[in-house]
C-alpha cells in the first residue's frame, strides 16, 4: 500500500490533534502577542511556502493585523525593514529545511525578532530557534510529498489565529473541520480517479482567489512532484491577462471557488471551457456548470474551509503519476528534506 495514500486519508487525525495542540497552548501564544508587532511574517519553502501563503492570508482576515508571505531565502537574503518589530512564523515539515533554519536565525540573531514555529517535529533545529512552537505531531510523513503535513500545520496556523483574534466561532468552525474531511475523502478520491482514468491530460491549472492561491500553488506543485506533469497555479482572474493561451483540449483546470469571488470565477469557468479545456470546480455548494465538481457541503465561510478542498487536489497528483507509470512515493530529483552543505 502506498505511503502517500495512506497519508492523504490520515488527514482528519492530524488535523484534530493539531488542534488539541493549539489548544494547549492557547496562553503561550496569547503571551507572545502582547508584543505589539507591527508584521507577521509567515516563511517557508516549497509546499511550506504555499502553506504559508493561504495562512497568512487567513491571519490577516481573522486577526485585521498587517501580514506578508516571504519564501524562507528571501528573509535572510532581501530582509524587510524593520525585522526587530517582526513576529516570524517560519513553516516546516521536517523543522531542519536549511533556508528556513536560516531565516529563523538571521531574524532571531542580527534583528531580534520573536519567532512562532510550526513544524511536525518537536526536537528540530526549526523549533530550538524559536520562541514558541505548534506541533503537528501526527503529520509526520514517511512521504517525501506532504500532504497530512500541509493540512494540519495550515489549520495550526487557522487556529493560532482564532486564538490571537480572540474569535470562537472562527475557532468552532475549525473543529469541525476533521469530520468533513472524513466524510469528503471517498468522494474526493474516486473524483480524482475518474477524472484520471478517463482523460488523457497534458496540462493542470490551478486558480484560487485570497487564501486559495496558496493552496492553488500547493495543488500545483503535487502535480509537478508527483506526476512530472506541466502544471501552473494562477490568481483565477490573473488567468485571462496572458496564461490563458496555453489552453487546449487536454488541458484540465481546476477552479478553486471561493466566496468573494465566486461571480467572478463562475463567469470565467464558462470561457475555459468554451475554449476547449475541462475544468474540475471545487466549490461549497453545487449549482456551478462544470465538467467535474466536488462540493463540500461544509457550511463554514471561505477562510476556515481552505484545508477541506486538499483531498482531491493530493488525490489527482497521486492519480496522474499512477496513469503515467510513476511511483508517488518516491518523486524524481527528490529528498524529504532540502539540506544546503553551505548552510
Ligand atoms: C518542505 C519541502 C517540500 C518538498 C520536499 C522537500 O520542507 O521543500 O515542500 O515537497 O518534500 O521539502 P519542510 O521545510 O516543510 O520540511
Amino acid at each position: 500500500m502506498s505511503v502517500t495514500l495512506n497519508e492523504i486519508s490520515e488527514q482528519p487525525y492530524a488535523i484534530k490533534k493539531v488542534l488539541e495542540d493549539v489548544e494547549g497552548k492557547k496562553e503561550a501564544i496569547l503571551d507572545l502577542f502582547k508584543e505589539p508587532f507591527d508584521n507577521v511574517i509567515f516563511i517557508g519553502c516549497g509546499t511550506s511556502h504555499y502553506l504559508a501563503m493561504s495562512a497568512s492570508s487567513v491571519f490577516k482576515k481573522i486577526t485585521k493585523k498587517r501580514s506578508e508571505t516571504l519564501p524562507s531565502s528571501e528573509l535572510f537574503l532581501y530582509p524587510p525593514k524593520s525585522l526587530e518589530k517582526s513576529l516570524v512564523i517560519p513553516i516546516s515539515r521536517s523543522g531542519e529545511t536549511s533556508e528556513t533554519v536560516m531565516a529563523a536565525n538571521y531574524a532571531k540573531k542580527n534583528r531580534k525578532s520573536k519567532i512562532l514555529a510550526i513544524s511536525c517535529y518537536e526536537g528540530s533545529n526549526i523549533v530550538k530557534e524559536s520562541d514558541l512552537a505548534v506541533i503537528s505531531s501526527e503529520g509526520k510523513e514517511k512521504s517525501i510529498v506532504m500532504t497530512k503535513s500541509f493540512s494540519s500545520m495550515l489549520v495550526a496556523a487557522q487556529a493560532i489565529s482564532t486564538v490571537v483574534a480572540g474569535d470562537n466561532q472562527f475557532l468552532d468552525e475549525l473543529t469541525k473541520i476533521p469530520k468533513i474531511v472524513e466524510d469528503i475523502m471517498k468522494k474526493s478520491q474516486s473524483l480524482a480517479e475518474e477524472i484520471s482514468t478517463t482523460l488523457t491530460l497534458e496540462k493542470f491549472v490551478f486558480l484560487g482567489q485570497g487564501p486559495f492561491y496558496g493552496t492553488a500553488c500547493e495543488a500545483m506543485l503535487k502535480v509537478k512532484e508527483m506526476a512530472i506533469a506541466w502544471s501552473e497555479a494562477f490568481h483565477s482572474l490573473e488567468f485571462r491577462h496572458g496564461p490563458k493561451s496555453i489552453i487546449n483540449e487536454k488541458t484540465l483546470v481546476t477552479m478553486l471557488l471561493s466566496d468573494s469571488a465566486k461571480k467572478y470565477e463562475t463567469d470565467l469557468i464558462k470561457e475555459i471551457r468554451a475554449l476547449g479545456a475541462k475544468v474540475l470546480t471545487v466549490c461549497e455548494k453545487e449549482g456551478v456548470e462544470s465538467d467535474y465538481t466536488l462540493a463540500i457541503e461544509s457550511q463554514l465561510g471561505e477562510f476556515a474551509r481552505i484545508p477541506i478542498y486538499m483531498p482531491i487536489l493530493q488525490f489527482l497528483g497521486y492519480y496522474q503519476a499512477l496513469k503515467k507509470g510513476l511511483n508517488p512515493d518516491v518523486p524524481k530529483n527528490l529528498t524529504q528534506v532540502v539540506k544546503l552543505n553551505f548552510i
